[in-house]
């Protein structure tokens, strides 16, 4: 039966996973996947999750369906802190929010739909973009191409580049934007660079898909949300997939949404339907428990208060490893300026490494990033930082 099945290539950051676990290196570092390691490089369970999970015991429910869209009160709180709880849309009622399987689950309910809706569009990603987009997003059945984004030699964004192309894409193309925190670059455009591509959507007629997997990890909740209210105020209909598998610590979990902004309250209801539809007919129902948990944390405002103050403690760490990765590469003896890396945000840093670097970092050294040349600074820590310096210092 399956004799003609071909070995399908591996993914290529969870791939470097496997290779990982596999190395004898006894001072082996994982700088590839992208996942928050606090500075003991442990995996943080937060306290928020954790009083949340103690009222769970201390009151057991049993596990019935939930509903298709999955639990209303985490809807309403992924509307509330994705547009702002006292927003117009969510006041209007015309967004349509339903709880998905991480972030990946919310941008492909999205796909699905979109198929559905619009089967000839094409679908722009940036370039280079998170690996899964294009994957995800051809098989949803479309036809994906990418916007130019980053410019390898100045090591900095392409930022005419990614105009010119939005402005050359047929009206309908539907654009994947990362709404803070860019995947793999850590290079974000500025406020005033979004007031120019939501000028191009706008006048271009595209449909806007804003992948938001790093809320909180730019410059907090509230200021990395804002993008979407600029979209709001150009007044497009557009998706925003959430995830909260880095900003809860709870990748396990398969905590995410997907949103979409409709025209209308009657509108939102029927994109509601089909969203349901999509979702019937891939899993039926969402699980119970991790979205129990960031519902119960996000409608308790200490436990609210007291998510965003660990988020921050993140968020600070992570930017403090980006100084220390500077100052210790030129106390390595590293004579470029390597100062892009405060300059980026959020959990990645493309290095400007090259292939071979890496490789080398990896096979010689055991320090694990892609080859693309993307480190994950949020796995560095006080422990590690100088061997990571060191080493990189000698490839180059
Ligand atoms: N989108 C981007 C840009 C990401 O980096 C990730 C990372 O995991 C995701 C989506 C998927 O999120 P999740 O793990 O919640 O599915
Ligand atoms: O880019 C990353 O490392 C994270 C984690 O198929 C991830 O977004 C990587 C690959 C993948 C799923 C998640």
């Amino acid at each position: 039966l399956f004799s003609a099945v071909e070995m399908a290539p591996r993914d290529p950051i969870l791939g470097l996973n496997e290779q990982y676990n596999a190395d004898t290196n006894p001072a082996k570092v994982n700088l590839g996947v992208g996942v928050y390691f606090d500075d003991n490089g442990k995996l943080p369970l937060l306290q928020c999750v954790q009083a949340f999970e103690k009222t769970m015991m201390d009151k057991p429910t049993p596990r019935g369906y939930l509903p298709i869209d999955g639990i209303a009160a985490y809807d309403a709180a992924v509307k509330n802190l994705v547009f702002g709880a006292d927003s117009e849309p969510v006041k209007s009622g015309r967004v349509a929010t339903i709880q998905a399987l991480g972030g990946t689950g919310g941008l492909k309910i999205g796909a699905d739909f979109l198929k559905r809706m619009n089967p000839d569009a094409k679908v722009l990603i940036s370039d280079p973009s998170w690996e899964n987009h294009r994957a995800l997003f051809t098989n949803a059945g479309f036809t994906v191409e990418s916007y130019r984004y980053y410019n390898a030699e100045t090591r900095g964004l392409d930022f005419a580049g990614m105009l010119d192309d939005l402005n050359a894409a047929a009206a309908g193309t539907v654009v994947v934007l990362h709404a803070c925190c860019h995947n793999p670059t850590g290079y974000d455009i500025t406020a005033q660079q979004w007031g120019e591509v939501i000028a191009a959507v706008k006048a271009k007629n595209l449909v806007a898909f804003l992948d938001m997997a790093y809320q909180g990890f730019g410059y907090g909740i509230t200021e990395d949300g804002a993008v979407i209210g600029k979209f709001v105020a150009a007044g497009l209909d557009f998706f925003v997939s959430t995830s909260f598998s880095k900003s809860f610590s709870l990748y396990g979990e398969r905590v995410g949404a997907l949103s979409v902004l409709c025209a209308s309250k009657e509108e939102a209801a029927r994109v509601l339907s089909q969203l349901k539809i999509v979702i019937r007919t891939n899993y039926s129902n969402p699980p119970t428990h991790g979205g129990a948990i960031v519902a119960g944390v996000l409608g308790n405002p200490e436990l609210h208060a007291l998510w965003e103050s660990e988020l921050g403690e993140m968020r600070v760490r992570i930017k403090a490893m980006r100084q220390k990765l500077v100052d210790g590469l030129k106390a390595a003896g590293v004579k470029q300026d390597m100062s892009f890396i405060t300059q980026q945000i959020g959990m990645f840093s493309y290095s400007g490494l090259s292939k071979d670097q890496m490789v080398r970092l990896r096979s010689e050294f055991g320090v694990y990033g892609t080859d693309t040349g993307r480190m994950c600074v949020a796995a560095l820590n006080s422990k590690n930082i100088d061997y990571v310096c060191a080493c990189i210092a000698k490839v180059i």
